[in-house]
Parts: structure tokens; C-alpha cells; sequence
């Protein structure tokens, strides 16, 4: 993934303290997920130089973890993948009394990740949300003549799916969650082995990221994917229009009704991270109210921090599909890791269905 060496000189910044002079945070988060007037604000705070590289899949950040020595200070798996890696004890249990800023945290959110990470030893929740459907509203509706998108049928029926095939269709290239999706959809049916390649003919590319731009500037129309990314290619597409004063491209997301998976993305620090005091510095940081505000306003996910709430903008804050309310979150489900022999199943799965073999 791209990598964005956020180098922000300490002399430059004018009020870093001189006592941090040279000091550095490795940082590995997902790519969009930071207001990047943040990172600069935090070196000019703290005189601490960030080096900020992006991924798009945990997949890719637990195998980095896995062969050790990765120079992360600080990265943000999603919940099931920090599980295992807990379970394999790549993470440094934190010490509390550096992050001070955890007197904010959600305790309902913290409770929900300690399902995963028990006693919230390991790891602080950065932001969280669900994986639901992207799309643009007008060439569905000329598609689907009026009938609401609304449900899974969309995506796992066959030909339904295909009727956005000419206008371009992504599905995140994360297997342990369209397979899980699809399991749901089917009411736990275990015999999805075709079920799947129905809609493969369907599906443009499977990517993680590129659906945001490619929702915006209406190169595809359609993407399963996550719901802060999806309202940012909402806010970019607005955003275009009003520059170029062309007609917007209208984006829009749903939380289809029968179901969607709650995923949670958070903080932790490698036990081999070179620059532990920096990485704790930059957690803290994260985690007062007024930033952890100003990241989710930019990137339209909800975080969990609970003060923040009062700083979040309004339409963010009641948006369903961002903060969910009790009627939504009741659709939701989680999923927690797979041991080793279902993982590799489910890499099998996965790769045949995205070859279409
Ligand atoms: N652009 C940031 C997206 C972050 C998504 N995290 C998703 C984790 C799902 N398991």
C-alpha cells in the first residue's frame, strides 16, 4: 500500500518541546482512516516525527506481524485478527497508566472488545462500523425500476447482481467477511460452494479501497464495502461537483436488513516496537476527545471514545449507519477468529471464488 512518510520537521513546527528532539512513531493504520491535519498536529504537539504507512487488509498486516521485526510502533488490527494475535503474543500488554486519555474510552465498546481481547489488556478502540453496500442511487434505481435496495438479495442473488454488472461492481477482497455475510444470508446453509461462483461473473474487481474514488467518480456503481469509506466516497463525490459544477454523483450506503457484520479496529503496539514510549504518546493523543472527534468528522466512522461524542458533527453522530441506533445495532452480528484449520479452508474458498475456479 501507499506509503506516506508524514515527515514534519520538529524546527519547522516551531512548538515541539526541545526535549523530544529526534524522537519517532512508526504508525501502520488502514489507509483513509485519519484526518491527516491530526498527524502534523500531534508532531507539532508532542515534537514527535510520524511515519504513517497505509493497508487495506488485515490479512496483510497479520502476516507482516506474524514474521516479526515489521519497525511498527503502533498498528490497528480489526477484533478477530487481534484475537489470534494475542493468542500468539505479538502485542505488548499496556501499561494503563501511560495513556491517560483511556479514562474516555466507551465502556460499551471496550466490553464489546474484550470479547476478543479479555480485560482490554492489549489494545484500545480506535474506530469501528460495519460492512454493508455502496451504491449509486440513480443507476440502481434505473436497475432495479424502483424496488428498494434494502437487502442481501442484491449482492447474493445471481441475477440481480448482474444487473449492475455494466456499471461496475466491487466487493472487498476480505474473505473473512463476505464468507461470513454470505453463510448469514443463507441462514447457515454450509453448502455455499456454488453459491458463490453464481455471482462471480458479476463482480468487476475485489479490492479494498479503490471503491471509495471509484464510487465518487462514478466509474462503478456498486461495492460491498465499509460504511465510513462509503459515506467518504459520498462526501468526495459532493465535494467534485461542487468544484467542477457538474450534477453529484449520488452515493449512498445501507445496512442491508438481514444482517451485517460490526467489525472494531484498534490500537496496539507490537511487543517489538522499537519506539514503545512514542507509540503510547500517540495512543494517548488518539484518544483525547477533541482528536478522536476530528478524525471521525473526516473519515465518517464512529470511534470509541464516548467524551468525544459531544465534539461529533451532528449529521455523523445521527446517521444509523454510522452510530447505530438500538433498533439498527440489533441487525448486526460479529464474528471472532477461526482456528487454524478453518482459516485455511476459508483462504481455499476464497481464492476459488475470486479466480471463478
Ligand atoms: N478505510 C478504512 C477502513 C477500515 C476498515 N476496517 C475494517 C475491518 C473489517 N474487519
Amino acid at each position: 500500500m501507499r506509503r506516506v512518510a508524514l515527515v514534519v520537521a520538529i524546527a519547522l513546527a516551531g512548538l515541539a518541546p526541545a526535549s523530544a528532539a529526534g524522537r519517532v512513531v512508526h504508525v501502520y493504520n488502514w489507509s483513509d482512516y485519519i484526518d491527516p491535519k491530526v498527524i502534523e498536529d500531534f508532531t507539532k504537539d508532542t515534537g514527535i516525527r510520524v511515519v504513517y504507512d497505509t493497508f487495506d487488509s488485515n490479512d496483510v498486516l497479520e502476516t507482516k506481524l506474524l514474521a516479526g521485526k515489521t519497525g511498527y510502533d503502533v498498528v490497528v488490527p480489526s477484533a478477530s485478527y487481534l484475537q489470534r494475535l494475542v493468542g500468539v503474543d505479538v502485542f505488548l500488554k499496556l501499561d494503563k497508566g501511560k495513556i491517560p486519555n483511556l479514562k474516555y474510552v466507551w465502556p460499551e465498546i471496550a466490553a464489546r472488545l474484550a470479547t476478543y481481547d479479555p480485560g482490554n489488556l492489549h489494545a484500545v478502540n480506535y474506530m469501528w462500523g460495519t460492512t454493508g453496500i455502496g451504491f449509486n442511487v440513480a443507476k440502481a434505481k434505473e436497475r432495479l425500476g424502483g424496488q428498494p435496495l434494502s437487502t442481501w438479495d442484491v449482492v447474493f442473488k445471481p441475477e440481480l447482481l448482474a444487473k449492475f454488472k455494466s456499471c461496475g461492481v466491487h466487493v472487498l477482497d476480505a474473505p473473512d467477511e463476505i464468507v461470513p455475510a454470505a453463510l448469514n444470508y443463507l441462514g447457515i446453509n454450509p453448502d455455499s460452494k456454488n453459491f458463490l461462483a453464481k455471482i462471480r461473473p458479476s463482480i468487476q474487481k475485489f479490492h479494498s479501497s479503490e471503491y471509495i474514488n471509484g464510487l465518487a467518480g462514478g466509474d462503478i456503481c456498486f461495492a460491498v464495502g465499509w460504511s465510513g469509506d462509503v459515506f467518504q466516497a459520498k462526501k468526495r463525490a459532493e465535494e467534485a461537483a461542487e468544484q467542477t459544477k457538474k450534477p453529484v454523483v449520488p452515493v449512498d450506503y445501507v445496512l442491508p436488513k438481514g444482517g451485517a457484520l460490526m467489525w472494531f479496529d484498534s490500537f496496539a503496539i507490537p511487543k517489538d516496537a522499537p519506539h514503545v514510549e512514542e507509540a503510547y504518546a500517540f495512543i494517548d493523543y488518539m484518544m483525547r476527545p477533541a482528536i478522536a472527534a476530528r478524525n471521525s468528522n473526516f473519515i465518517s466512522y464512529a470511534n470509541g471514545n464516548l467524551e468525544s461524542q459531544k465534539l461529533i458533527d451532528k449529521e455523523i453522530l445521527n446517521n444509523p449507519s454510522i452510530y447505530p441506533d438500538a433498533e439498527t445495532m440489533k441487525r448486526l452480528y460479529i464474528t471472532t477468529t477461526y482456528p487454524p484449520e478453518v482459516q485455511r479452508v476459508l483462504t481455499r474458498v476464497w481464492t476459488r471464488f475470486k479466480t471463478g475456479r
